[in-house]
């Protein structure tokens, strides 16, 4: 792959978007490229969680590839905007977590593509923001959609309307990110937290994640449902016995099977 770098260390794999001389903007190649690379990443049952940055020290993503998108037409847009959605919801229904490291710009398709991921951490020198309307289009990778469910409709409304950029700690203070730090802590505040969720029992993680996604799509009472099948179904797995048996037995250092 040209445009996509794959690590991985522990149980923790890296998908880096490597870019960097077009800020790691997301053309058909780079987005075909990133679906391959979540296809390989998810076949390794090894990888308990995944992290999504951008090479380089300027930008995470920086949108939709915007000379590939000037010219296309009606039908052509449909086709480009589904494949982009399907990757996202790739990352979003992932089947183990995913946080994404914001090492910079994340605008448009690039705030979209973090929204996708279950966690954000951002360095000091993110920016965020929907910036289509001010390029004659709505957000179509989901930004009209995600970015209401994360920081409620007036905020998003206020970001995408005005197609203002917001920094770091404002992204904090509205909930679009869980924590900022400095650039140079980004990748190891990242690489810590992922190590510390793939510690855990990684079935168990994988229905929680299942749970909360599905749960937020329903009412509460579909919600606790889905809760309780996905409660239920870690008893058939040997991790459940295993954590518990741990704690009876005072055992700290725990070694999960995925199994
Ligand atoms: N697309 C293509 N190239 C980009 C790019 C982008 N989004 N962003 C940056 N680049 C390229 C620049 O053209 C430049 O290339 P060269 O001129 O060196 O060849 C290089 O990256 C460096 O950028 P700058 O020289 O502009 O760097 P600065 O530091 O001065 O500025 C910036 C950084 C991030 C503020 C600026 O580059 C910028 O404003 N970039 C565009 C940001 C943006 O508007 N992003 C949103 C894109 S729209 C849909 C599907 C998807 C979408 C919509 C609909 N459907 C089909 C339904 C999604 C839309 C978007 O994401």
């Amino acid at each position: 792959m040209e445009t996509i770098l794959i690590a991985k260390e522990g149980h923790v794999a890296t998908i880096t978007i490597n870019r960097p001389k077009a800020l790691n903007a997301l053309s058909t190649q780079v987005l075909t490229e990133l679906n391959a690379a979540l296809d390989e990443v998810a076949a390794d049952q090894d990888v308990y969680a995944l992290v999504i940055t951008g090479a380089g020290e300027k930008s995470f993503v920086a949108g939709a590839d915007i000379a590939e998108m000037k010219d296309k037409s009606v039908e052509e847009a449909a086709v480009y905007g589904k494949f982009g959605n399907e990757v996202f919801r790739k990352i979003e229904t992932f089947r183990c977590p995913v946080i994404a490291a914001v090492n910079g710009f994340a605008l448009g398709g690039g705030c979209e593509l973090a929204m996708s991921c279950d966690i954000r951490i951002a360095a000091e020198n993110a920016v965020f923001g929907q910036p289509e309307v001010g390029l004659g289009i709505t957000p179509g990778f989901g930004g009209t959609q995600r970015l209401a469910r994360l920081v409620g409709a007036g905020i998003a409304k206020e970001m995408i309307y005005t197609a203002r950029n917001i920094k770091a700690d404002r992204a904090a203070e509205i909930g679009l990110v869980n924590k900022v730090v400095a650039a140079e802590e980004l990748m190891p505040t990242v690489m810590k937290m992922a190590a510390g969720i793939a510690k855990n029992a990684p079935i168990a993680v994988a229905y929680a994640k299942k749970a909360i996604n599905n749960g937020l799509q329903t009412d509460i009472d579909n919600g606790i449902a889905i809760e309780v099948e996905e409660f239920s179904n870690c008893f058939a797995t040997e991790d459940q016995t295993y954590g518990m048996t741990c704690f009876l037995e005072k055992v700290r250092e725990k070694q999960f099977s995925n199994k």
